[in-house]
C-alpha cells in the first residue's frame, strides 16, 4: 500500500526542490534551514500535512497526549515591557494586578488536594521581590505539602532576573531550585530569538543566547524543559527557521527538551493590537513546518487555550502529538491577551472527546512524557471520573 507522503511525492506538478525536500523527510534526512524557508514560503498546506503527519507518525504513531495540570501565576505585574503582552502593560498604566503571597499560591496547591492533577506549572510576570529566596521557599512548602506533584516552574526570563539580583550564576540559581523540588522549566520566555526582532518586541529582558544558555544549564544538571516560538507578529520566516535552527543545535548537545509549542501571537490589550492576528491556515503550517525541522524535539504540542479547541483537533492532522492539559482555568495570560475561551478549562473526558473525535489514540502522560493512561478504549460513565490502573514503566518514544 502508498502511504499519503509517497503518493504527494508522486504528484506529477509537484515543484522539483519541494519534492527534494519530501525525499528527504521520507528517508528521515534532517532539512537545511533554506529548505525549511521554502517549506513556508511554497509548500501547499496539503503537502505539508502529508510530510508532517509522516514524522508525526514515525515519532508517536496515533498517540496523542495530555496531562493533567492547573497554573499558578503568582503575578499579572511585571518589570518588563515585552509589547506583546498583556500583564506589562498593568504597571505603566498603573492598573490593578494581582500579586499573590506564598499562603494564597499554598491556597491553589490545597484545593487540589482531592483532585487526581499531577502537574503544576507556575509562571507569571516579573518582580524584584519574587526573588530567589521566594521562590525556594515556595518551592519546598509544594513538595513538603504534596511530594508527587510535578513543579513546571518559571520561564527562562524569570530566572535571568532572579538569579542577577541573588548574584549567583545559572547553574547555582538552578541547583537551589532543583533542590527545593523543582521538576522541569516551561517554553516560555522564547519569542523570537533574532536580535532584530526581539528588540522590537522585548528589547528589556533577556536575550535569545542567555535563553538558551539557561536551558542548556538546565540540561546539564538533568532538568528538562520545553520551548517555545511566539509567532505572527512582525516577524518573517526566515526569523522562524532561524529560532528554530537555533532550538535544534540546542537540542543536538544536549537533548535535554521535550516538547515544542509554537504560540500564535494573540492581539488584544498589548502595545501590538494594531497588527492583524494570523488566520488558523498560517497556524497549521506552523505547526507542519515546526515538526518537519525540529526532527530531534519529541514532541509537538498544541496549547488549546490559546488557539482554541477546533483549531487543537485541526492541529493533530499537522504534526502536532499534544494538547496540553486540563487547565483548570487557572491562567490569565491567554484569555487577557484575546483568546476565545475566557474561562479556559477541560476535564479529562473532554480532552479526551476532543482527540477521538478527530481519530487520535488519547494518552494521558505525566510531565515528562511517559504515558499513564490509554483511554482509547474507555467509555466515561455520566459526569464522572474513573480511576484505572496506569501503565507502568513504558515510555512514549
Ligand atoms: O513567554 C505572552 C506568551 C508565554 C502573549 O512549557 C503570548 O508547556 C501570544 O510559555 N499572545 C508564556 N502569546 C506561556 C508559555 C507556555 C504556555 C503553555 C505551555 C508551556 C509549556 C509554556 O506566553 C510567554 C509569551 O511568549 N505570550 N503574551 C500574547 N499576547
Ligand atoms: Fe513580563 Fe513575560 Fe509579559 Fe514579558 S511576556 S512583560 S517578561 S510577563
Amino acid at each position: 500500500m502508498t502511504s499519503a507522503i509517497e503518493s504527494v511525492l508522486r504528484a506529477p506538478q509537484l515543484q522539483a526542490d519541494l519534492r527534494r525536500i519530501g525525499e528527504k523527510v521520507l528517508n528521515q534526512e534532517r532539512i537545511t534551514p533554506d529548505e525549511g524557508v521554502m517549506l513556508y514560503e511554497k509548500a501547499d498546506l496539503s503537502y505539508l500535512a502529508a510530510l508532517a503527519n509522516f514524522v508525526r507518525e514515525q515519532k508517536h504513531g496515533n498517540n496523542t497526549y495530555f496531562n493533567r495540570n492547573f497554573h499558578i501565576e503568582p503575578t499579572n505585574l511585571c518589570v518588563y515591557s515585552c509589547k506583546f503582552c498583556s500583564y506589562s502593560r498593568l504597571i505603566k498604566q498603573k492598573e490593578e494586578g494581582w500579586i499573590l503571597t506564598k499562603e494564597q499560591m499554598m491556597d491553589i496547591v490545597k484545593s487540589y488536594d482531592q483532585k487526581p492533577v499531577t502537574e503544576v506549572h507556575i509562571v507569571g510576570g516579573v518582580l524584584p521581590q519574587m526573588n530567589l529566596a521566594f521562590f525556594t521557599d515556595l518551592l519546598r512548602s509544594i513538595k513538603q505539602h504534596r511530594p508527587e506533584l510535578h513543579i513546571k516552574g518559571f520561564t527562562a526570563v524569570e530566572y535571568y532576573y532572579m538569579f542577577k539580583k541573588a548574584k549567583v550564576n545559572y547553574t547555582e540559581g538552578l541547583q537551589l531550585l532543583l533542590e527545593a523540588g523543582l521538576d522541569s522549566i516551561p517554553g516560555g520566555g522564547a519569542e523570537i530569538f533574532h536580535p532584530d526582532i526581539r528588540q522590537q518586541i522585548c528589547e528589556d529582558k533577556c536575550t535569545g543566547q542567555e535563553w538558551l544558555a539557561i536551558h542548556e544549564a538546565a540540561h546539564h544538571l538533568g532538568i528538562p524543559s520545553n520551548c517555545t516560538m511566539l509567532y505572527g507578529h512582525i516577524e518573517q520566516y526566515w526569523h522562524r527557521i532561524d529560532h528554530l535552527e537555533r532550538l535544534r543545535q540546542l537540542q543536538d548537545r544536549t537533548q535535554g527538551m521535550n516538547c515544542f509549542i509554537p504560540l500564535k501571537f494573540r492581539r488584544e490589550n498589548n502595545e501590538m493590537s494594531y497588527l492583524n492576528e494570523v488566520s488558523v491556515l498560517e497556524d497549521l503550517r506552523n505547526y507542519a513546518v515546526s515538526r518537519i525541522y525540529l526532527d530531534n524535539i519529541p514532541h509537538l504540542k498544541a496549547y488549546w487555550p490559546m488557539i482554541g479547541k477546533t483549531t487543537t483537533q485541526l492541529s493533530l492532522a499537522f504534526g502536532v502529538n499534544d494538547i496540553d492539559g486540563t487547565i483548570d482555568d487557572t491562567t490569565k495570560i491567554y484569555s487577557m491577551a484575546g483568546a476565545e475561551d475566557q474561562n479556559p478549562t477541560m476535564s479529562t473526558q473532554q480532552l479526551v472527546a476532543l482527540i477521538k473525535n478527530v481519530g487520535r489514540r488519547p494518552i494521558e502522560r505525566d510531565s515528562i512524557f511517559r504515558p499513564i493512561q490509554d483511554y482509547s478504549e474507555i467509555v466515561f460513565p455520566k459526569n464522572e471520573f474513573v480511576a484505572l490502573p496506569v501503565i507502568q514503566n513504558e515510555r512514549s518514544n
